[in-house]
């Protein structure tokens, strides 16, 4: 029986690539866990290295069950082609190593995940590429800085942790006019809410261990893009310069993961803009950062790019770094721990976590506050996650805490 090509978004994160009737009738696909794979004959196995013939041969650069997630992934995205990873930093920089060599330079935005900022600041700069940061929520100033050296326009939309907002269309305009790939982080908003290579990215990377994954219980990465630079990434930037390679038992944990995933981020969605508008209207939060508020700087922006507004809530409490400190130990059933996109709510501090990496100075340049909080809002019921917050709020008072 012929498969149907499956237009919806959840059908295909279900069914993509898969047959149950080629699996002895098994409704979840067969997990892989091989390293290596048997050549009936010494020829073959020297065709299949050569690339002259189809066929497995180390779990390092290919695996069925790996094969079915990238094939997932792709669908998902509107690519070609995916590829998958040990984590979202083996998918950041399997793409760098591939796309970049001494002498270019790549533009980035200025708000980045720590590590990304790290890698690019001290271990790309270490190897001769030029890594310049570039407000990009404004299309004139990447065209300002254009040149021909810039080979990769680079940024998260949103930005972690502050929430800023990046038009691809009108990025990838820019980039393209001077032949430079646009990558795109889509990690906060999944291609449920955002698909950048529809919109004219030429690479999407995620860190899977987050809204993909969905349940806190594994660290992956995953690459979208044509079949042709899918191909570079992971035979040159995969195979021999990362090795970062992915478990089978990971993908058949974000594989089960992106079943649910449009269900959840409409969930996700749905509690944070109940707790965005609720914080907002506290008199001890001085501002939130969420595309679904009414004051979002870039609510045009967040409506054309983004189905929902998603799960992530970035926002300052009046009293500065202490209160929040105080708010973040007060909590009881929100989770203080980095990461986001799990069922459970989860509150960290930035400057002291996952922007640690940024230096003072960096960070203040970067748009990265001291004191902002930044919440990955969960599965949990909202009244809750609001009873929660509230009595913590409460605690966190500076007169009350006195
Ligand atoms: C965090 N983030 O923010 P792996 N891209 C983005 C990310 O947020 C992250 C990565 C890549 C956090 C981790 C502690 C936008 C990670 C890196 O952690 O290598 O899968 O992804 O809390």
């Amino acid at each position: 029986m012929t498969k149907p090509t499956l237009s919806g978004f959840t059908s295909r994160a279900i069914h993509h690539g898969y047959d149950p009737a080629e699996n002895q009738g098994a409704l979840t696909p067969p997990m892989h866990m091989a390293s290596t794979f048997a050549f009936e004959t010494a020829e073959q196995g020297g065709a299949i290295f050569a690339g002259e013939q189809q066929g497995y041969f180390y779990s390092r650069i290919s695996n069925p069950t790996l094969d079915l997630l990238e094939l997932r992934i792709a669908a998902l995205e509107g690519a070609e082609a995916g590829v998958a990873t040990a984590s979202g930093m083996g998918a950041i920089t399997a793409v760098m190593w591939t796309l970049l060599k001494a002498g270019d330079e790549i533009i980035t935005d200025k708000t980045l995940y720590g590590c990304t900022f790290a890698f690019f600041r001290h271990g790309l700069a270490k190897f001769g590429v030029k890594v310049t940061h570039v407000d990009l929520t404004q299309p004139a100033a990447l065209e300002a800085a254009m040149n021909p050296q810039v080979k990769v326009v680079y940024f998260e939309t949103p930005a972690n942790p502050n929430m800023r907002l990046v038009d691809i269309a009108a990025i990838a305009e820019v980039a393209h006019a001077h032949g430079a790939q646009v990558v795109v982080d889509n990690t906060y908003a999944t291609p449920a809410l955002t698909r950048p290579v529809e919109r004219g990215a030429d690479i999407v990377v995620h860190s899977a261990t987050k809204y993909l994954g969905g349940h806190g219980d594994l660290v992956g990465g995953l690459v979208a893009g044509t079949a042709e630079t899918m191909q570079r990434v992971r035979l040159e930037g995969l195979k021999d310069m990362t090795g970062a390679v992915m478990s089978p038992f990971t993908a058949t944990l974000i594989m089960r993961g992106l079943k649910t995933l449009a269900l959840r981020m409409e969930r996700h969605s749905a509690t944070a803009l109940r707790i965005a508008r609720w914080l907002e209207a506290q008199p001890q939060v001085a501002a939130v950062h969420y595309p679904g508020l009414e004051s979002f700087a870039q609510g045009g922006l967040a409506r054309r790019q983004m189905a929902l507004p998603g799960g992530m809530i970035a926002f300052d409490l009046a009293g500065g770094y202490d209160q929040g400190i105080r708010f973040m130990n007060r909590l009881q059933m929100v989770i203080r721990a980095v990461s986001l996109g799990d069922a459970e709510t989860l509150v960290q501090h930035p400057a002291s976590m996952t922007h640690s990496t940024y230096t003072p100075d960096e960070r203040a340049a970067h748009g990265i506050g001291e004191g902002l909080l930044r919440l990955s809002i969960g599965l949990e019921d909202a009244e809750d996650i609001l009873a929660d917050l509230e009595q913590a709020l409460a605690a966190s008072d500076i007169a009350l805490a006195a």
